[in-house]
């Protein structure tokens, strides 16, 4: 499954973040270092179903209606503060909770109500552009230590006869999440010498940085809009980088209220409906919240999630069945499943997806949509529904 972290600095409202998008109850409060172990858990991207181009909706559990909410891996990290990477604050245990994610979604304090440390100030006190980039640089900091660290290693094996930079440094970084075709692209980018034993600290400073841009690219989730001044979300929005406004508190309010049958509101919804079971406190609530998701597109939680998976890490979303007529599972379960899958995934890439079997003894696919088979190299496009044959 994919997997995304909430990284930040501590009191930005990670853990509301995660709670709002898993509905685990963790714990939240308003001072530093509340989480000190990871918290995972199961949230959803949400996509437009293919079953809206059918007569009927489908019945699948992670279909409402046309929104389709598809599973991904959520972990929620302790928070860090600058000097993390050499172990100030709780030092870098969080930073290895990154290593298996995918991509970071940082959440800041856009409302400027904390310091660098997480420690409340006054609304509008700090500048939370302070907090965007010490992110990348701990992280980063943090990787080429690692790379510093097995140096001598590298050196060690540049002896062999059979030495290949790309198989050896590949081999080092695997475990943060780097293929070799990433981390060869890498090596074309820098300029580097030839010999390890002539690499020098700034070498490994740029190639660490690139392979995090690479493994682990982040979209900021500027929170606590509803609190925050509105000048401070546009100066945000102006930065040459992915930024999403997102009101973790009001996301959890609405999935509260939704369960309890007060508002009709889904998750990644624009708005809500306000149900004639309210109180006058919690009219008032909900209709200031409408205000601030009228102004910012939504509470952004879904947002959030949704640009991590479909625009930086450039996700589609493919639904294999077994009766492409039907477009059904052997049961007559419509759309049971759906596959996020990088762009450029072929109909085999989705077979193994599905299981090694499936795709050990792929045949051909069929594209359900055309009720035509489909050629082996064919990119799947978001929403296509599959019919795999196989042998197994
Ligand atoms: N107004 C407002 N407050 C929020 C929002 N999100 C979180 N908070 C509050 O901010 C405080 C910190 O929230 P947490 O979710 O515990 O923050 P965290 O980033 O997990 O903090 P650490 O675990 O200490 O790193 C709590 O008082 C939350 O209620 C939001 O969108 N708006
Ligand atoms: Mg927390």
């Amino acid at each position: 499954m994919l997997s995304i972290a909430l990284a930040g600095k501590p009191n930005a409202g990670k853990s509301t973040f995660y709670t709002a998008a898993t509905m685990a109850e963790v714990d939240v409060a308003n001072y530093p270092f509340t989480t000190i172990d990871a918290n995972r858990g199961v949230s959803y991207v949400r996509t437009e179903c293919p079953c809206l181009e059918r007569d009927e909706r489908c019945n699948a559990d992670d279909c409402e209606d046309g929104k389709r909410y598809v599973p991904i891996e959520l972990i929620d990290v302790a928070g860090l503060v600058p000097g993390a990477h050499e172990g100030k604050g709780l030092g870098n245990q969080f930073l290895d909770e990154l290593t298996n994610a995918d991509v970071i979604v940082n959440v800041i304090d856009a409302s400027g109500g904390t310091n660098e440390k997480g420690e409340p100030v006054d609304i509008g006190e700090h500048d939370p552009l302070e907090d965007i980039d010490f992110v990348e640089e701990e992280m980063d900091l943090w990787l080429a230590g690692i790379v510093e660290n097995n140096w001598e290693s590298v050196e060690r094996k540049s002896r062999s006869p059979d030495f290949d930079i790309d198989d050896v440094l590949a081999d080092m970084l695997s475990g943060f999440g780097a293929s070799p075709t990433q981390i060869a692209k890498v090596l074309r980018e820098l300029d580097y010498p030839a010999d390890p034993i002539q690499w020098e600290d700034s070498h490994r400073e740029e190639l660490a940085r690139l392979v995090r841009e690479r493994t682990k690219p982040i979209v900021v989730a500027a929170n606590k809009i509803d609190v925050a001044p509105e000048e401070n979300v546009e100066k945000l929005l102006e930065l040459d980088k992915p930024v999403i406004p997102t009101t973790a508190e009001g996301e959890l309010a609405l999935r509260r209220a939704a369960e309890n049958g007060l508002v009709d509101y889904d998750p990644g919804d624009k708005s809500l409906a306000i149900g004639d079971d309210v109180t006058d406190a919690q009219r008032e609530a909900l209709e200031g919240l409408r205000e601030t998701m009228t102004n910012w597109d939504g509470t952004g939680v879904q947002g959030a999630l949704n640009y991590a998976v479909y625009d930086l890490l450039e996700h589609i979303t493919a639904y294999p069945v077994e009766d492409a007529a039907k477009w059904s599972d052997g049961s007559g379960n419509i759309l049971p499943d759906a596959f996020l899958l990088s762009d450029g995934s072929t109909p085999v890439d989705l077979a193994y997806a599905v299981h090694s079997d499936i795709g050990d003894g792929y045949l051909h696919a069929v594209n359900a949509k055309s009720s035509r088979e489909v050629s082996d190299e064919y990119e799947l496009e978001e929403g296509d529904v599959i019919k795999i044959v196989s042998t197994n």
